[in-house]
């Protein structure tokens, strides 16, 4: 096999390479200028949900620091740059007009980066919903749906004479299942019922708001939505482990992909729910709405799971008789500072996937990273060896999946920045610089400097017209 240098020396001239962030985890000033609560600001004061009792009030202070923090950003040779608007802050409540001040910030921003020549890439939703419209039910509810496409207009309306790459969502598979079925994200739910309709009312959304924007544009845009995706293979060869590892892949895969690049919801899986006594809550038309077609398909990718049919004593059905799906690490790889499994290969194999089973769909890695416990010298610089390894790894498992025919187009590192890791508080730190917490020093790490150096092979090929 070609070393990673060499394969990642294959990426076309074009190929964007950038560094991504969300708005809950690095802005701070959560009650200023108009911003009102979102569901994080609750949840991270609910007693034991975030760990540390850490908040998003100061976060990496960066609604003060945007300027330096561009900059920094610029000097790393990074041509892209992925952030999210806070929904909260531009539009306190939810629904209603704008409010200036909090969508002034997002246009200073974009001001910037494109002043520093660092192309916005601009993502409407990274699970900050505003408090208020969880009081009125939440992507639960149908109606979030459509105030999410307001909302995506009034976005539009300031940013898009500036900003071509829209995202819609960031992972609703975390914002549905982490948040309303297994309470580990805002808002905490605990119900399966409510988790499939979040899902189905979150691609409403998505779907509604591709239609705004695209009807609103005046010129192409590049409309994406962004997806965490894995593989899950069965554990063993057990008929039991395949057929848990058939309900993940429905569960976790295909419940994403088919609504919006098929047009229909996987029949298995409605199969699996029923089981469940729940149902998807489609009414005539969402499908169409909800596969309106997009151009690129975000991929985030951290690690893969194998999948169990059994519990941790061998049996097969749970305390209702339903089947068991575990998720079970693969066993004997290296792990991040979380405790994830390094599998670049399956990154690898995931975007191939894509391309044979939903081909045409042009692919942008919006996430790749991971944390590491950094051991910062006397400088505060820290040679983070493993988190260079784990995207020069990465990088090239991209290189390799277009080598074999996958339409990839960018790699974004997670994270620009060490930032609120959500239930996990500031204690992951998945950034390529360093944040002090005390005094909000920014440091590159060993793992910046090897994207830059990335990023300038690449620009200098751009510009020599090779490759
Ligand atoms: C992405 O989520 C997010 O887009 C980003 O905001 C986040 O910082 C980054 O990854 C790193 O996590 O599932 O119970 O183990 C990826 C999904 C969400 C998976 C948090 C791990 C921890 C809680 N990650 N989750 S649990």
């Amino acid at each position: 096999m070609t070393d990673d240098a060499s394969v990642i020396d294959l990426l076309p001239p074009d190929f964007r390479l950038g560094a991504a962030t969300s708005a809950f985890q690095i802005e701070g000033a959560a009650s200023e200028d108009g911003r009102t609560p979102s569901i994080w600001d609750t949840f991270c004061r609910v007693p034991g949900a975030v760990a540390g009792g850490d908040t998003g009030d100061v976060a990496c202070d960066h609604y003060h620091r945007m300027p330096e923090d561009v900059a920094l950003l610029a000097s790393l040779g990074l041509d892209g740059y992925r952030f999210s608007v806070s929904w909260p802050r531009v539009q306190p409540g939810g629904r209603g007009p704008v409010n200036p001040a909090g969508l002034g910030f997002y246009d200073r921003l974009v001001d910037e980066l494109l002043g520093r020549g660092v192309t916005p890439w601009l993502t409407l939703y990274h699970w900050d919903l505003p408090q208020e419209l969880q009081d009125a039910g939440g992507w639960p509810a149908r109606d979030t749906a459509f105030r999410f496409a307001d909302y995506a207009e009034l976005v539009y309306d300031r940013l898009g004479d500036r900003v071509t790459h829209w995202t819609t969502l960031n992972e609703p598979f975390c914002s549905a299942v982490l948040g309303h079925v297994e309470g580990v994200h805002a808002p905490g739910g605990r119900s399966l019922a409510d988790g499939v309709r979040a899902v189905h009312h979150l691609h409403l959304g998505h779907g509604l708001a591709v239609r705004r924007l695209r009807s609103a544009a005046r010129r192409p845009l590049d409309l994406a939505v962004t997806h965490l995706l894995g593989t899950s293979g069965p554990a063993t060869d057990s008929a039991a482990d395949r057929e848990a590892a058939r309900r993940a892949d429905a569960f976790g895969f295909r419940f994403y992909l088919d609504p919006i690049l098929r047009g229909r919801y996987p029949r298995d899986l409605i199969d699996d729910l029923a089981a469940h006594r729940v149902e998807i809550p489609v009414r005539d038309g969402d499908l169409e709405t909800i596969s309106a077609p997009f151009d690129t398909l975000g991929v985030n990718y951290y690690r893969s799971l194998r999948s169990s049919g059994v519990d941790e004593h061998g049996s097969p059905t749970d305390s209702r008789g339903l089947p068991v799906t575990r998720g079970v690490p693969h066993g004997g790889l290296p792990v991040t500072g979380l405790g994830w499994e390094v599998m670049p290969h399956d990154l690898t194999a995931l975007l191939l996937r894509v391309a044979r089973d939903y081909p045409g769909t042009p692919m942008v890695v919006t996430e790749s990273g991971a944390a590491y416990e950094d051991r910062p010298d006397a400088d505060g610089f820290v040679e983070d060896t493993e988190r260079t390894a784990y995207l020069a790894a990465h990088l090239a498992a991209v290189s390799r999946a277009r080598a074999s025919g996958a339409d990839v187009r960018g790699y974004f590192v997670w994270s620009l920045l060490d930032n609120f890791e959500w239930a996990e508080g500031y204690a992951g730190r998945f950034g390529i610089v360093r944040v002090d917490r005390s005094t909000q020093l920014r440091t590159p790490k060993r793992s910046a400097l090897w994207l830059r150096d990335t990023a300038l092979r690449l620009r200098a090929r751009r510009a020599g017209g090779a490759g």
